[in-house]
């Protein structure tokens, strides 16, 4: 395992040791029993799926159960799957690959939720797949914010357009912007802010940020990226929520995937924004780093090796 780079199914280990491999077996046997039912509930609640999405998914399950159109337990884990797979396919398919000049990712999160890690993964992700990328660290509150991000642009070798700590990051956006026209480059991914509880408005911050790139660079932000840290459980959500009544979340990034039980915790956060997620945190490491794929993510949640 050592340096190899960590896929969604080696984010998924822990939450696949605890929770859903224990659906797994439940689903394993040869009948289901009502305290079987039960322990299916629990296990799901317990995974962060969330007691409404539970409840819909396993009061469905065991009607169709009782109406006999899921006869075997491996009939209720197939359809279990499915319905799951089907939850994750929500909202739009990615703008980011579509020809244009200059593509504009705008990333947003509350602090610590994994942002400037992931963008840093991202950057390298993407320079690989042929793009020139920027950086514009239009998180300017502290001036370690603005170093880490040098640090990860001189590790993936992309350039990271900074200004002073606490200048404007509506200026640090539209100079990032100016420097990919000049120097050619065909993404800019910036990097914002993210305290939610001090007296400075973030959301206008943001608001401010995505209305410099949207008046230079038509239709931009195409992509707006809500970070969130999968060990953060229900916060997430309320995290969730707050975001998307502010700013328009277009796509969303799991982080620490790795650091949880509770990987479950993805769907609940999938229905209430509407969109679908990106990519997946598997890691510390740059490559740590995922698409995210709904079958895979299912598949790994249940199985070591995803399709058996
Ligand atoms: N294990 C793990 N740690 C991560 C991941 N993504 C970020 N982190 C860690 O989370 C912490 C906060 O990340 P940072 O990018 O600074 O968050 P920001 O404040 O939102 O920019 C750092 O210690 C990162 O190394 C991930 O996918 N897995
Ligand atoms: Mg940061």
């Amino acid at each position: 395992m050592f340096g190899r780079p960590k896929t969604i199914q080696d984010g998924l280990a822990r939450t696949r040791q605890s929770f859903f491999g224990r659906i797994r077996q439940l689903l394993a046997g040869s009948t289901l029993t009502p305290e079987a039912w039960d322990e299916l509930e629990e296990l799901l609640i317990q995974a962060d799926v969330g007691v409404d999405i539970t409840t819909e998914l396993v009061e469905d399950l065991r009607r169709q159960a009782e109406a006999g159109k899921l006869r075997t337990p491996a009939d209720v884990d197939r359809a279990l799957r499915e319905r799951l797979i089907a939850m994750l396919q929500q909202g739009a398919p990615s703008v980011v690959d579509e020809p244009r000049l200059l593509t504009v990712i705008l990333v947003v999160g509350v602090n610590g939720s994994g942002k400037t890690t992931s963008i840093g993964k991202m950057a390298y992700y993407y320079k690989q797949r042929g793009r020139k990328v920027i950086l514009a660290a239009a998180d300017t509150f502290r001036a370690a914010a603005i170093d880490q991000l040098k640090i990860w642009g001189e590790r993936v070798g992309v350039d990271v357009i900074a200004h002073q700590p606490g200048a404007d990051p509506g200026a640090v956006t539209y100079d990032a912007i100016r420097a990919c026209q000049a120097r050619g480059a065909d993404m800019l991914i910036i990097d914002t802010a993210g305290r939610l509880h001090t007296k400075y408005n973030l959301m206008q911050e943001l608001a401010k940020v995505r209305g410099v790139a949207a008046k230079q660079v038509h239709r931009a932000p195409h992509e707006t990226l809500l970070v969130i840290d999968a060990t953060t459980g229900q916060n997430g959500l309320a995290q969730a929520r707050h975001f998307k009544d502010t700013v328009g979340v277009t796509g969303i990034v799991l982080a620490k995937l790795d650091g949880t039980a509770k990987g479950g915790i993805v769907f609940p956060i999938v229905r209430e924004l509407g969109v679908g997620v990106r990519f997946v945190g598997t890691g510390e490491k740059l490559e740590d780093w995922a698409e995210f794929d709904p079958q895979l993510f299912v598949a790994g949640l249940f199985d070591q090796n995803g399709n058996e």
